[in-house]
């Protein structure tokens, strides 16, 4: 807890702060501040220490410690209590176990890096360490079941929102979770929902983003913002400006009702209008993807002019 207290005034003073006062400030010995100073360096903070003048911050790591998170993010409920790992199995099965056990809303799982990410059906996310951002987030939405699959709508707008914001790059969203730059895999959402016959009890709301993977840690068909934007993007501004972009629309879904959100996703997609196969299970559909409902189902035109409703799949673009 001091260490993050030292760190939040360190960055505020910009300038070197000496070891008095800093020790003054949190009534604790020179010696003590020497070992919290020790204990950051090892996070990877570069703090400069000379005498006479006190500590400066040099650098801070490229890492999502909880209380970076928090330093300067004004969502209420999305993010306002994080649970940091360098590394886990998947943030899913551990949001998963929080929800049940009555974690609140907002609570996120954030990782560093998973030893085995998923997408839907058992896929897997590829999850290098530091290079993307990797985290679920737990909702309990006033929402029936049936209607639960607008929250990845939400998150698909929220993360090219975001991505734009802080990276200038357009991403678009394919059909039911993927988004895309120029026709590369730059991220995925994975749903998972806990609820009865007529009553959501929680969403988990996964999200991977390639960020700052170079092509080697890139699987074929992927692409990262570093990529697209032949420069490093800071994840952690990412991060924040996705958990804002994603409370925002998460309160004008609970104002004013899913049609807002679908309108937003229809700016940003790349299926509507195009000739799609939609895989599912071992059968496929193949038409014209004319609209999505407000439910998010995705409506086909087949070539015989009836239309179905398809509610998960996968799509592949033909045209
Ligand atoms: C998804 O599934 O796109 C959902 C991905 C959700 C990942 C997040 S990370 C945080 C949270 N914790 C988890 O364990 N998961 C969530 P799907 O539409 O089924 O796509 C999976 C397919 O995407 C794979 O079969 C690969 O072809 C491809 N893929 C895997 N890793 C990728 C990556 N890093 N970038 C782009 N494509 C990838």
């Amino acid at each position: 807890m001091i260490d993050e207290k030292i760190i939040e005034l360190l960055k505020r003073e910009k300038d070197y702060i000496s070891g008095e006062e800093i020790s003054s400030h949190f009534k604790i010995s020179r010696q003590a501040l020497w070992k919290h100073i020790q204990e950051l360096k090892d996070l990877g903070y570069n703090i400069a220490a000379v005498p006479h003048l006190g500590y400066r911050l040099e650098s801070s790591p490229d890492r999502l410690f909880d209380f970076e998170v928090k330093n300067g993010l004004d969502t209420k409920v999305l993010g306002r209590k994080i649970l940091y790992f360098d590394s886990l199995n998947s943030t899913m099965d551990m949001a998963m176990q929080l929800g049940i056990k009555g974690a609140s809303e907002g609570t996120m799982i954030l990782a560093e890096a998973q030893n085995k990410g998923r997408g839907r059906l058992g896929r897997i996310w590829s999850s290098p360490k530091y290079k993307g951002l990797y985290f679920s987030l737990i909702l309990r939405p006033d929402l029936l079941p049936a209607q639960a699959s607008i929250l990845t709508f939400m998150a698909a707008i929220s993360i090219c929102e975001a991505v734009k914001e802080v990276a200038g790059i357009d991403a678009q969203i394919k059909w039911p979770n993927d988004i895309l730059v120029h026709s590369k895999k730059l991220g995925g959402i994975l749903t998972e929902i806990s609820a009865e016959t007529d009553k959501v009890n929680f969403v988990n709301i996964g999200i991977g983003i390639n960020v700052n993977n170079d092509k080697k840690s890139l699987i074929s068909g992927a692409t990262s913002l570093r990529e697209q934007k032949k420069e490093e993007v800071s994840r952690l501004e990412l991060l924040q400006e996705i958990l804002r972009r994603l409370e925002a629309n998460y309160l004008l879904l609970a104002k004013k009702g899913s049609s807002i959100i679908i309108d937003k996703w229809r700016q940003n997609n790349l299926t509507l209008g195009r000739r799609v196969k939609v895989y599912c299970q071992s059968k496929h559909i193949e038409g014209e993807a004319v609209d999505i409902d407000k439910d998010g189902g995705l409506l086909i035109r087949k070539d015989s002019g009836l239309t179905q409703k398809v509610m998960t799949g996968d799509v592949v673009h033909c045209r």
